[in-house]
């Protein structure tokens, strides 16, 4: 369950998308995102909350925990899991995980985030911390670390500037920023009131200003600050404008203001959702702006999606404006699929769960029949692949996985039953001969035959075996004249054979 990403990042060809990349996460909703590369990884990561709304149980924002999604490719997204429950922090009530930041600071990595406490609807902000960047994570504090008493303490957005001073900006109809202590679990007490400084909500700086819920300007504050720097340009993107929401932003030259409104960075648009929620990174030479709507399915105000479009910034560092768009983003490389590939490594999937955590292992359960996978450019080689290895598990078996190039009508790679491996925790590795190879780049979906309402099997990887070059055209019962030898595919006899493939008896064999 370990994650070996495989992207042969260097190998691009001129493959163009076929499919729309928004919303990035299709099998479970995530809101508010805040991507991060971090410095030294080749994965992108992006943190968000899991929006778990159920219609007339929970008919408000229901969240009971945070997520970790990364990528190399920015069109597959693996799913880390549940990389921190809202039990993790025990002074944090049921169903009120909200927006939330990670950054790095030494080997550590800080998740900011904010949730309610029982019997009190008011958020208060705290952090978890963890050795990896996908978790799990820990209550750093065993406390919040932030509470102004007044309410509206959501939505934390952290930087750590050049000269390794952190800043924390935070708030929904005001807004605070403190200065980290280097530990970055305590506020500087030497600023503000108790190290809270709240920033006036003038219309130079935000475009202006709401009262009684009237905007009086062009634009005002709402929520879900990002702060963040280019160049010497420091950045304030912000939810604006109330409810339904667009992103606007503010440019300073110092991190802590003062700040001049810039204008709207996505305006209101026809996402199915009411809240916006922004953030951006620089990824391998280009700039993201990341998202949420509504717009997977069964999607909408209080089960959002996160989405990513590429951004442009002009020569005086203001921002072009981005709208969101189905297709997304062009991918940055294609995935290689003779490097094993972990099963929630996906570009959409429907119907299927991904659970665990990084220390207990990640894994694709719920596995029913109707649900479906995809993954998005996959690059077979011009020798294509013989074999197919997966690592299930099935208490029962019988489930049919049927694999297919391009999508749901696609030519078929591979039709694979998969008999029961003893227990829905006991793994196995099997090899599937395939009916069909591609070659070139294709997207592969897997879709799944089975009982109705039974869990088919749960799966942890996949991978594919790289055709051997010229093994279509052997001909294998006259290189092998005797059955107990085996023979190179050019008919030499080898006493030892090594890992590839092998004629024996007539046959194509697999030596591994
Ligand atoms: O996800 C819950 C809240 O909705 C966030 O904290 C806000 O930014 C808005 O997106």
């Amino acid at each position: 369950m370990k994650r070996f990403l495989g992207a042969a990042c260097g190998a691009w060809m001129m493959f163009q998308p076929a499919l729309a990349q928004n919303p990035i996460v299709s099998h479970c909703y995530t809101a508010d995102p805040a991507p991060v590369a971090f410095e030294g990884e080749d994965s992108l990561y992006v943190y968000c909350d899991e929006d778990m709304n159920v219609a007339g149980v929970h008919d408000f924002y229901y969240m009971e925990r945070w997520r970790v999604y990364s990528t190399v490719d920015m069109v597959n997204w693996t799913d880390h899991g549940v990389a921190m429950p809202r039990t993790a922090f025990s002074w944090a009530r049921e169903g009120t995980c909200w927006a939330s930041q990670c950054v790095k600071r030494g080997d550590t990595y800080y998740w900011y985030m904010c949730a309610s406490k029982p019997g009190d609807w008011r958020h208060y902000i705290g952090v978890g911390k963890s050795s990896k960047p996908s978790g799990p994570f820990k209550d750093a504090r065993k406390q919040p670390i932030v509470d102004t008493g007044g309410g509206g303490d959501i939505d934390p957005t952290v930087f750590v500037d050049d000269d390794g001073q952190a800043y924390l900006y935070w708030g929904n109809n005001k807004l605070c920023y403190a200065k980290l202590k280097a530990n970055m679990i305590l506020l500087n007490t030497a600023i503000g009131n108790k190290g809270v400084v709240e920033v006036p909500l003038t219309a130079d700086a935000f475009g202006g200003v709401k009262v009684n819920d009237q905007v009086t300007g062009q634009d005002c504050y709402e929520e879900g600050p990002w702060l963040d720097k280019r160049g010497d340009h420091y950045y304030l993107m912000y939810a604006a404008g109330g409810v339904p929401e667009h992103i606007s932003y503010s440019m300073s030259d110092s991190p802590t203001g003062p700040w001049t409104y810039k204008g709207q960075v996505m305006t209101q648009q026809n996402t199915g959702s009411f809240t916006n929620h922004s953030g951006m990174v620089h990824y391998k030479g280009h700039d993201y702006f990341f998202y949420h709507t509504g717009w997977a399915r069964g999607g909408g105000g209080f089960n959002r999606s996160m989405a990513a479009e590429e951004m442009f910034f002009n020569a005086d560092g203001t921002i072009r404006p981005v709208h969101a768009t189905r297709q997304g983003v062009k991918p940055l490389c294609t995935m290689n699929p003779y490097e094993r590939q972990q099963a929630e490594t996906l570009n959409a999937a429907y119907g299927i769960s991904v659970v665990g955590n990084e220390t207990k292992g990640v894994y694709v359960t719920g596995i029913q029949a109707g649900d479906s996978m995809r993954v998005a450019h996959v690059d077979f080689g011009t020798t294509g692949a013989s074999t197919l290895t997966l690592r299930v598990a099935a208490e029962k078996g019988g489930g049919l996985l049927v694999v297919r190039q391009d999508n749901a009508r696609g030519k078929i790679i591979a039709r694979i039953r998969i008999e029961a491996t003893g227990g829905n925790e006991v793994w196995e590795e099997r090899t599937f001969d395939l009916t069909n190879s591609p070659t070139g780049v294709h997207d592969v979906h897997f879709s799944f035959i089975g009982q109705a309402e039974e869990t088919l099997f749960n799966w942890d990887w996949w991978q594919f075996e790289q055709q051997t070059t010229g093994i279509r055209d052997v001909n294998a019962a006259a290189a092998s004249p005797s059955p107990d030898v085996f023979y190179t595919l050019q008919g030499v006899p080898t006493a030892s054979p090594t890992r590839g493939v092998y004629i024996r008896g007539g046959k194509k064999v697999m030596v591994r």
